[in-house]
């Protein structure tokens, strides 16, 4: 069993599937603090988790317009400036269990609920201060002086492994490696303490505002190369199809048709969801006059949630929500998320139900708006993709007043 090494996970992190192990926080967790406490950060392994001393652990750096380096834990903790990002991580394939029902099947696991989204402040450096220390011009690259033409991509390599050897990989494009408002990062540092094991102990790549799948954990080897990560979670899991490609006309043959058509994700598009209430619960009392809405906003490419409205009549009428964003960051660098709340009054038909001794069942929903004013879409029919990525319409939350 190559799980057996696995970490110790808290019993608020909702396993939906065991090995390898994927977990999601209780939702009505994510609100009680800003920045998510590690223990209840969400866990997305694909394989087992390493076992790496951080005495031995070393960083390979090779690969166009580089000169191979190897470094230590110590040489990237004492070599180079530290920097701390706070971001927003999300799966890709967050809310995929909304995507299959009798017509839809899904050919991927695991079928997240919702809460594969979390965030914390990462410390580490600068992955473009290692390059540079490499050789590379990043400097001249982020300005554009510098363009050579076999320099496209910085591919990531992790510690894990399959029985047949093959490692978890990813790649970024090397604009956001160079960039300097980038903010890439090799962290070794999650919230103050060092990775948990889970989260890629002892160093993981940060790629803010990009999907969570690029930002490898357990980070063995970093490789600037004019190719994308050839590792099927680049080429093969995280795409984005067109509707009409399903499993049984296409993906069971690979490549499929119009693999030109279905193009990989890095920025992720806008996302919120609610929190409090939590979906199926019963709330309120005979005497309630009002009910309170707490949920999480975030959108990918650093673009800011500008605003977040509010419904519990199932997105027939809205509210805008207050915002909760307690730290700074500056345009289109704005990778963490942004809570909401907002105290909704019950219209009197409810009250007047709710006095008489009768259920009335709320159906709240949350919908954001990032500063490019593009907004969750209300339904996922037209997103309907069958890797079950980008997945971002709104979100019921049942919730039942019972006197
Ligand atoms: N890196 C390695 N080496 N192995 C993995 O399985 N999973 C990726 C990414 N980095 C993964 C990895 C995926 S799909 C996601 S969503 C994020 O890590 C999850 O990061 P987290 O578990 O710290 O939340
Ligand atoms: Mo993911």
């Amino acid at each position: 069993d190559m799980f057996e090494t696995d970490p110790y996970r808290d019993p608020n992190l909702l396993p939906c599937t065991k090995k390898p192990f994927c977990g999601e926080p209780r939702l009505e967790m994510l609100t009680n603090d800003y920045y998510t406490p590690n223990e209840l950060f969400y866990v997305r392994n694909h394989l087992a988790v390493p076992e790496i001393d951080p005495d031995e652990y070393v960083l390979i750096v090779k690969g166009k317009g580089v000169k191979k380096h190897k470094f230590t834990l110590q040489d990237l903790k004492t070599k180079f400036k530290k920097y701390e990002v706070s971001t927003t991580l999300q799966c890709a394939g967050n809310r995929r269990e909304d995507l299959v029902d009798e017509n839809h099947q899904i050919f991927i696991a695991p079928h997240w609920v919702v809460g594969a989204m979390s965030t914390a402040k990462w410390g580490g450096v600068r992955l473009r201060d290692v390059l540079k220390e490499c050789g590379l011009d990043a400097d001249g690259m982020a300005m554009g002086d510098v363009n050579p033409k076999d320099i496209h991509h910085v591919q990531f390599e992790g510690y894990d492994t399959d029985e047949t050897g093959q490692c978890y990989g990813g790649s970024i494009p090397i604009d956001k490696a160079v960039d300097p408002l980038g903010d890439a990062l090799l962290a070794f540092e999650m919230n103050g303490d060092p990775l948990p094991r889970d989260h890629g102990y002892p160093v993981r790549a940060i790629a803010p505002g990009h999907a969570g799948a690029r930002q490898c954990k357990w980070l063995h080897k970093v490789i600037v190369s004019d190719k994308e990560s050839q590792t099927s979670w680049q080429q093969k899991s995280y795409r984005g199809f067109a509707p009409d490609i399903t499993f049984e006309n296409q993906l069971s043959h690979w490549p499929p048709k119009r693999l030109d058509q279905a193009p990989i994700v890095q920025e992720m598009p806008v996302q919120s969801f609610v929190c409090n209430p939590p979906q199926n619960s019963v709330i309120g009392g005979k005497s309630a006059t009002d009910v309170t809405i707490k949920g999480v906003a975030w959108s990918g490419g650093g673009r800011k949630v500008e605003r977040v409205d509010v419904s519990i009549d199932g997105g027939k009428t809205w509210t805008a929500a207050e915002l909760y964003k307690p730290i700074e960051q500056r345009r289109n660098r704005h990778w963490a998320w942004t809570q909401f709340t907002q105290t909704i009054p019950l219209p009197e038909e409810i009250q007047k139900k709710l006095r008489s001794g009768q259920n009335v069942t709320l159906d709240i929903v949350s919908k954001a708006m990032n500063s490019d004013f593009n907004l969750q879409p209300e339904t996922m029919e037209p997103y309907w993709n069958a890797r079950g990525i980008c997945i971002n319409h709104w979100y019921h939350v049942k919730s039942m007043m019972d006197p």
